[in-house]
């Protein structure tokens, strides 16, 4: 018999899927119907897990124990793993004339006198688990059409299933390309410089992430996917940390600018990841592409920060939906025009006229606006005219290694 390779098979350890509520309903009325139908004990679904195996939804014409929905046991101890793996045949009338079943301790301890088994596969033929039912004694009567009806079952459970499973594996995807980014040693942190626009003056550098191993995905999506996976925070507060390491050496009348989204904010504690870096050096800039819903939440979360002496900024003013709303709410020391604004300021007016609005907000409140994405010598000349405070952009700085920044600066 040709030999079927584990691991083609059965996944890595892993936890369940999460199945949502209407699709488990529809799982429990098919597992229902069959039970009854087939005459037999226990039907159930189970979900593989590597080593284990989880009873996902059970139904029984008596409780049976040790067979209960959530229950995880491990894969060697049934019959699944051998039906999977061709070992043991789907359709199994009476356990007491195949060999192997007898070496299966469940056979004795539910105990199983017939038997049916058919695997969940999705349209790749990756196994979810099986669909099963059992009857604790023996039935001759079983035959091919029994089998057929749970095969027919198996496919509707299969195409139930089928959403909830993509998406778990478009998660579980996200999470390992996180992973591996960070065990290849990302994110690498290069630094921009910040420009007074009046003198030429660097007043400070945003630490900005870059991820090397992710070489085909945009920084800002690499975050988009860790924050999906509830790895946002982790990744936020790990560049922050090598920031403020590679940031020893900045001149000490040097600002240094970093990133952190809301939510981070109100979950880590920022001053920590300093590191005894002075906060009063520190600038955090917000930024967030979601709605912010707990403002409250956020400025409770600023405080200890701003005493600390931080300066807020918020990052791609004009940009989100939600972003002058933002302003309003957090009375931040520095506001930073998005890209969007800056680019070709100098030749459209309603740009202009924008930026000029910021710029006027700015003046009555005692803010700093500093505008982003600065990619020529007309914009910075407009944003001049403007009275913008300060400017960062390709046309004054790349963002580079801290050492050849610095070597630049000299
Ligand atoms: O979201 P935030 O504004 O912090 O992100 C800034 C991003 O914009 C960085 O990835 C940085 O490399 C990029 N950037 C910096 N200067 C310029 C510029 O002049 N033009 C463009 N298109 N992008 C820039
Ligand atoms: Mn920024």
């Amino acid at each position: 018999m040709q030999q079927i390779s584990h691991d083609t098979l059965f996944e890595a350890d892993r936890l369940p899927i999460s199945i949502s509520p209407q699709v488990a309903e529809n799982m429990d009325r098919i597992l229902t119907s069959i039970r009854q139908h087939l005459r037999m004990d226990v039907a159930f679904i189970s979900e593989f897990l590597g080593s284990g195996r989880m009873f996902r939804t059970v139904d029984t014409a008596h409780p049976v124990a040790g067979v209960s929905a959530g229950a995880v046991l491990s894969m060697a101890s049934g019959y699944c793993q051998y039906v999977v793996e061709g070992r043991l045949p789907e359709l199994i009338p009476d356990t007491s004339a195949v060999p192997l079943a007898l070496t299966i301790p469940e056979t004795y301890a539910l105990p199983i006198g017939a038997h049916l088994s058919v695997p969940i596969r999705n349209d790749q033929g990756a196994v979810f688990g099986t669909f099963c039912c059992f009857s604790h004694r023996a039935m001759p009567e079983l035959g091919a059409p029994e089998l057929e009806l749970m095969h027919i079952f198996s496919r509707l459970v299969a195409r139930e299933l089928s959403e909830d499973v993509t998406r778990d594996r478009q998660h579980r995807s996200k999470i390992n390309r996180v992973h591996a980014a960070m065990w290849g040693g990302d994110p690498k942190i290069v630094f921009q410089p910040l420009f007074r626009v009046s003198d030429g003056a660097v007043t400070g550098v945003e630490a900005l992430s870059r991820f090397p191993t992710l070489s085909d995905t945009r920084p800002d999506q690499v975050y988009a996917e860790a924050h999906a996976v509830g790895m946002g925070g982790t990744l936020e507060m790990l560049a922050a940390r090598r920031a403020v390491a590679l940031c020893r050496d900045l001149p000490d009348e040097l600002l240094l600018h970093i990133n952190v989204s809301p939510h981070t904010l109100m979950t880590e504690d920022l001053r920590k990841t300093l590191h005894g870096f002075d906060p009063r050096r520190v600038v955090v800039e917000l930024t967030e592409h979601d709605p912010v819903e707990d403002y409250e939440g956020l400025i409770l979360a600023l405080h200890p920060l701003r005493e600390a002496g931080m300066q807020v900024a918020i990052d791609d003013a004009g940009a989100g939906y939600s972003s002058l709303r933002h302003v309003l709410m957090m009375r931040p020391d520095v506001v930073k025009l998005d890209v969007t604004l800056t680019r070709h300021v100098d030749t459209d007016g309603l740009r202009k006229a924008m930026a000029a609005a910021l710029v006027e907000y700015a003046r009555r409140t005692g803010t700093i606006v500093v505008a982003e994405g600065v990619e020529t010598e007309a914009e910075l000349e407009t944003l001049r005219e403007l009275g913008i405070d300060e400017a960062q952009g390709y046309h004054l700085g790349m963002p580079e290694p801290i050492g050849e920044l610095l070597k630049d600066m000299n």
